[in-house]
């Protein structure tokens, strides 16, 4: 390679970078890996909720139970959708604030998870529900399966 084609291509690989740079200011934001079945509407709502709470999100239309067993999730405490953001699991529908929370605090855990499909939590309180408001709790899931409470909504 010549002298001049040398400058060229050192160029080139500058623009490159400094394109790439560019490309990443805009996705700073905590992405999460979601895995449910491809016909689960409540999940898509949740989805929804976290995306307009500034989370990235990428769905896998794979069904959830796999990879609840392998993030260690216990089958009780199972919902419709499992997901992982920052080496944490979350398993059903956990409000966004919750995970905001969990991102800021780190604790030692697996996660979190809000067991079934309480209405009213987020993508469960569509219209569909009427206005309907359960209460449920989040819970903080320890590395030995056990569970304290993390938050509750009444
Ligand atoms: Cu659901």
């Amino acid at each position: 390679m010549n002298p001049s084609r040398r400058l060229v291509t050192a160029w080139a690989t500058l623009a490159a970078v400094v394109a790439s740079g560019t490309a990443l200011a805009g996705t700073d934001a905590p992405l999460v890996e979601v895995w449910k079945s491809p016909s689960c509407g409540c999940c898509k709502e949740w989805v929804a909720h976290l995306e307009a709470n500034g989370f990235r999100v990428s769905a896998h239309d794979e069904g959830n139970t796999g990879m609840r067993g392998r993030l260690g999730i216990p089958v009780a405490l199972g919902s419709c959708h499992t997901a992982l953001v920052a080496g944490y699991a979350l398993e059903g529908h956990v409000p966004a604030g919750d995970v905001q929370r969990l991102l800021k605090a780190r604790p030692v855990a697996i996660g979190l998870a809000v067991p079934g499909m309480p209405v009213g939590s987020p993508g469960m309180d569509g219209p569909a529900y009427g206005g309907r408001r359960d209460s449920y709790q989040v819970l903080l899931i320890a590395k030995n399966g056990s569970t304290s409470v993390f938050s509750s909504y009444r």
